[in-house]
């Protein structure tokens, strides 16, 4: 399946062993020619990896689903403890993995490292919940009858994850829906396959030491042909997708013909409003983080920061200063704090977006601009930038997965508030302040219209134990904590009668 990935790994200090060995998974053959994946770090090719075609998504689909007829059975707590020994076993490579994430993906390594303890904690998370799928008991208006619901596995979920996050948010889906006693299929990223090939590795061996089939988790790296063939098919329940909104629309299309389930993660444009009353050294800190981790693309990336007039010229001026001491660089350079984008596509649009700011009439308050020369050789590293800008603007009102803030001036905290929510996308929000009054307005009925509304925290950076994402255009779903288990299961309601009559409901008499 893979080709050169060993070479790759010493390259960077990895050792093989502990993302490379195929014991426990029988990788299948395809025909098809291979997909390159480059380090957008210094522009090597890392390896090649065969995608699938329809054969193989075939017997993939196949035997994932005589996966399910195994793993339905075994006990909830069990499956547990089979997640338990997975979040243990990422504990164990936590160095590895992140530093493949960084390599393949572009984020810093401690980024690569937080993206690796995502996947940790939802493990953690999902070991607990293995002894808490819990139903409700309801009482039944006839005599002699109980009630209650009970919920069962789905069977194959589909998950399609995106380059930015290409292990963790594979492992929100996963690690809940194995728990919940379903079986994955993933398509990872096409920009980040290796990432998820190591992961493959890491499951597939501890699945193998316990004797559980394969299918339980399988991998097809493929394009959006992939994807395709999973939101049509009718034996995949449930497809969680995380990535653009055009996506999105796509998979959210086909799944809904065939009444089938979906879960979508989708695009962000997520603003911090600073009031009068904002701890400005916090919010700072709070919109550089936001808007400049990950290189911009988060799908929980700042993208805005409504500003209240008083504190704009500070805030701005604050942020420049602050953004002149960023550092550009290698991502597995723990000196830098800013990696390169995905691709050199990913540039353009950064650049399009640029050009479009300017020709609306948004003003430079930091230009951007491509990082050439050495160390810069794969040519995408680009200067995180801040333009002065409206929000009505045609390019405000759309995500573009780069590092460019936009600063927006109000007046009072409702037209703050109607700006913030004056985007098609509501994933995520915050507000900076130190006034109750203020917060509360924005987490109220009328304030923000976000799955995600922080105060005094910055836009990115949810913690797994919440759930994670977003209303309008991000798609409506919720992935990771609180109860988003429940998108993987069904429910069913079960009456029992234990009487010596039968009573039917509604009080209805049919005697013969
Ligand atoms: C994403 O960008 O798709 O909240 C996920 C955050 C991370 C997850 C982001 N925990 O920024």
């Amino acid at each position: 399946n893979t080709f050169g990935i060993s070479q790759s790994l010493q390259k960077i200090g990895i050792k093989p062993e502990n993302l490379g060995s195929s014991t426990g998974i029988n990788w299948l053959d395809s025909v098809e020619t291979s997909f390159s994946s480059f380090s957008p770090a210094d522009g090597e090719l890392i390896a090649k990896v065969q995608p699938a075609n329809t054969e193989t998504y075939e017997a993939v689909i196949a035997q994932a689903h005589l996966a399910f007829e195994k793993w339905r059975t075994v006990p909830a707590p069990q499956r547990g403890e089979i997640v338990r020994e997975i979040g243990n076993a990422l504990r164990e490579v936590k160095e590895d993995l992140g530093k493949l994430v960084s390599y393949e993906m572009g984020k810093s390594y401690q980024e690569g490292l937080g993206e690796v303890q995502e996947m940790i904690d939802i493990c953690d998370f999902a070991v607990g919940l293995s002894r808490q799928l819990y139903g409700l008991t309801i009482h039944s208006e006839r005599p002699g009858h109980r009630m209650y619901e009970q919920w069962h596995p789905l069977g194959i979920v589909g998950i399609i994850s995106a380059f930015n996050f290409p292990v963790a948010v594979w492992s929100w889906n996963a690690a809940l829906a194995w728990v919940c006693g379903d079986v994955c299929v993933w398509k990872p990223s096409e920009k980040a396959p290796l990432s998820a090939v190591a992961c493959q590795h890491i499951v597939g061996k501890i699945f193998a030491q316990h004797g559980m089939p394969e299918g339980i988790s399988s991998l097809i790296i493929g394009d959006h042909q992939v994807g395709e063939l999973l939101s049509h098919d009718p034996r995949v329940p449930l497809v969680s997708a995380t990535g653009s909104t055009r996506m999105g629309k796509l998979v959210a299309k086909a799944v809904g013909e065939r009444l089938g389930r979906s879960l979508l993660e989708l695009g962000g444009n997520n603003a911090i409003i600073i009031t009068e009353n904002a701890d400005l050294d916090i919010a700072i800190r709070g919109a550089l983080f936001g808007a400049v981790g990950t290189a911009g693309q988060r799908c929980t990336t700042t993208r805005r920061l409504i500003i209240q007039e008083s504190v704009y010229e500070e805030v701005k001026t604050r942020l420049a200063s602050a953004y002149s001491k960023l550092v550009i660089g290698n991502p597995l350079d723990e000196r830098n704090h800013v990696g390169p984008l995905i691709d050199r596509d990913a540039v353009e649009s950064y650049l399009a977006a640029i050009d479009k700011v300017k020709a609306e009439g948004g003003k430079a308050v930091v230009d951007g601009g491509v990082l050439g020369g050495k160390g810069f050789e794969s040519g995408c590293y680009v200067k995180p930038a801040i333009f002065e800008a409206e929000n009505h603007f045609e390019i405000v009102q759309h995500e573009t997965f780069a590092p460019i803030l936009y600063l927006i001036k109000y007046k009072t905290l409702a037209e703050a508030i109607a700006l913030q929510n004056g985007v098609p996308q509501g994933l995520s929000s915050a507000i900076m302040t130190t006034n109750m009054r203020e917060a509360e307005a924005f987490l109220s009925a009328a304030g923000s219209d976000c799955g995600i509304a922080n105060v005094n925290i910055g836009t990115s950076g949810a913690e797994i134990g919440g759930a994670f994402g977003g209303e309008k255009e991000t798609g409506g779903g919720r992935e990771s904590g609180s109860d988003a288990w429940k998108a993987y299961m069904r429910r069913q309601t079960n009456t029992i009668n234990y009487s010596t009559s039968l009573p039917l409901a509604q009080g209805i008499k049919f005697d013969i």
